[in-house]
């Protein structure tokens, strides 16, 4: 699958507010400065459909991108973000566990995890959260440029390891990098074959 037209609808405070169209739907998270930004323009071959901020966080909303006309895209606001307050911290958890948890179209949510740091606490928790919520999600590991291929695969492995202590099998991973253009076709190919099964 490529992707020809991707328009920016507008963003949304909760998930009751979001687009009531029953159209497949796919989310974008992780910890804000992952790689967001860069991996949902990378897919949709755009420069700055997804603003790539450099104050992350600074939003705080579900952010809808309709791809060409069938699917949407939503930009979720990153966790992790030291300078959030904690009431700001609460709006958000309260946002995305409802959002996640609501929304029926949500085919798959993309976790982004960071190649080149160890496993974090935060992204293993919210992993955890996904599984107990029965949210179907799949890992995109992002930045693989940075690191050489072995120091890659040995941090790819801890992290790995560290998800296989509460999880019985690895979910689905997809392999990026928004720089080098990598794991573009993978996960576009994964969302066709979901779109087909809608
Ligand atoms: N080397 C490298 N840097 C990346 C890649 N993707 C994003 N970055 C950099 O990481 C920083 C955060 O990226 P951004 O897309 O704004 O992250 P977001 O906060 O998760 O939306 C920016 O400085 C990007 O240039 C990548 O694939 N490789
Ligand atoms: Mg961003």
């Amino acid at each position: 699958m490529t992707i020809v037209e991707a328009v920016y609808t507008a963003s949304y405070p909760k998930v009751s507010m979001c687009p009531p169209n029953m159209i497949p739907e796919y989310a974008f998270i992780g910890r804000s400065n992952v790689g967001k930004s860069s991996l949902i323009n990378m897919l949709c071959d755009r420069k700055d459909l997804a603003r790539t901020s450099k104050k992350p966080g600074k939003t705080q909303m579900l952010n809808y991108f309709i791809i060409d006309k069938a699917w949407n895209i939503v930009d979720l606001p990153g966790y992790g973000y030291a300078k959030r307050s904690k009431s700001k911290r609460d709006e958000w958890r309260k946002m995305i566990e409802g959002y996640l948890q609501k929304r029926q179209q949500l085919m798959c949510a993309f976790i982004l995890l960071d190649s080149n740091i160890p496993p974090q606490k935060i992204d293993m928790e919210f992993l955890n959260w996904l599984g107990q919520a029965r949210v179907p999600f799949a890992i995109v590991y992002t930045k693989t440029d940075k690191l050489s291929k072995d120091k890659l695969e040995s941090n790819l492995n801890l992290i790995r390891s560290e998800i296989l202590k509460t999880w019985e099998t690895l979910p689905q991973e997809f392999i990026t990098s928004s720089n080098k253009r990598t794991g573009k076709k993978e996960i576009l190919s994964f969302i066709g074959d979901l779109n087909a099964n809608f």
